[in-house]
């Protein structure tokens, strides 16, 4: 079975990956991840971290002349950043973060103990994973495209554009409408004067899935289900939706589904409103999902908690951060799908 896991501190020296299930043969190329890892780094409001670290990435193991052996392949990704050991103890746990679900699970005091893992920065050993994957998916042309389409309140407009991977790269919100930057950098650099973040949503699509990727019979290979838990697993994201999503809920049935054709050879649909799933399986149609992501919850201009060792309200920790990670956040998703849909595959 395809797999992987991932281990390494925020602050730690390094963050890992470990794929296994791989096929045997499979050309690797280390520097399609780096560019991977470095879509990830970009977007307008990171924090300096991303300006300092380079994520130098290793192959440690599971390579023999640039293809896979069919054993586990090691990716080591080097932190910057290594202060972990030095680092104070932090008792004043942010609302929205995962501080003080985790100090009351692991009974401690210092939620820096569960930052470490906590943080998106895990999400580069993600990203190397998904960039791994992609190339299985490149070699039976299939291609993912994660972008974003609003931050916080501006939304992009929708439609179709020549050369999307040339607009979105251009794009510092890595977004199809040039329209919708200015609008979005304004938001962004307004969020930030305040001491305030912002969340947003992304899309992932693929137009070249095979039918039939995905089970109707296990609810544990049912597609919609594997690809939520992956990208809800994801930090900050509070939600997912496929084809038109939540708004299915409040149309009839006629106007809800896709009307089968057949024209050329092939089934045809004039709409997708399921996102290119239909009972736990890939249809043919496109795949279309939305994800969520809730505003950072490090806030410059602190929100209200308690200091857990004197139990006295108190100002929430603030160390460095983001103001906003959606495009970010893009890059993660388009990852955790393509190893979805590679898992499929295999
Ligand atoms: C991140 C690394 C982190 C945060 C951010 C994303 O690094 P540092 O805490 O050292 O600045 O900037 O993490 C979070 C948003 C979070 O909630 O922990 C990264 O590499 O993506």
């Amino acid at each position: 079975m395809l797999r992987y896991t991932t281990a390494g501190e925020s602050h730690g020296p390094a963050i890992y990956t470990l794929l296994e299930g791989l096929p045997a043969g499979l050309s690797v190329n280390a520097e399609s991840i780096a560019r991977a890892l470095a879509r990830r780094r970009g977007g307008y409001g990171r924090s300096s971290r991303q300006g300092f670290e380079t994520d130098a990435i290793e192959i440690s193991t599971g390579l023999k002349g640039g293809t896979t052996l069919g054993s586990p392949l090691l990716i080591r990704i080097a932190n910057q950043d290594n202060s972990l050991e030095t680092k104070p103890p932090v008792h004043t746990p942010r609302p929205g973060h995962a501080d003080l679900a985790g100090m009351m699970k692991y009974d401690t005091d210092d939620a820096g103990r569960i930052l470490e893992r906590a943080s998106a920065r895990e999400t580069a050993a993600r990203v190397a994973a998904g960039a791994v994957a992609a190339q299985l998916l490149h070699e039976f042309d299939i291609e993912l495209f994660g972008h974003v389409v609003r931050i916080g309140s501006v939304a992009a407009k929708a439609g179709d554009v020549d050369d999307p991977q040339k607009i979105r790269d251009a794009s510092p919100f890595y977004c199809l409408d040039p329209n919708a930057d200015q609008a979005m950098r304004s938001a962004v650099d307004e969020a930030k004067e305040r001491g305030d973040t912002l969340g947003g949503v992304v899309v992932v699509e693929s137009s070249f899935l095979p039918p039939g990727l995905g089970s109707p019979a296990t609810w544990y290979e049912r597609l919609e289900g594997r690809l939520a838990q992956a990208i809800c697993s994801i930090q900050a994201v509070k939600g997912v939706a496929f084809g038109a999503g939540f708004a299915l809920g409040a149309t009839p049935g006629s106007e809800a589904h896709d009307e089968i054709g057949y024209a050329s050879g092939a089934f045809a649909r004039a709409t997708n409103r399921a996102g290119g799933i239909e009972g736990g399986m890939t249809n043919g149609e496109p795949l279309f999902l939305q994800a969520t992501m809730k505003p950072l919850a490090t806030l410059r201009k602190p929100l209200q908690t308690v200091d857990v060792k004197t139990k006295q309200p108190a100002d929430a920790a603030r160390p460095r951060s983001d103001v906003c990670a959606v495009p970010a956040l893009s890059v993660i998703a388009e990852a955790v799908v393509a190893f979805e849909i590679a898992r499929a595959m295999c």
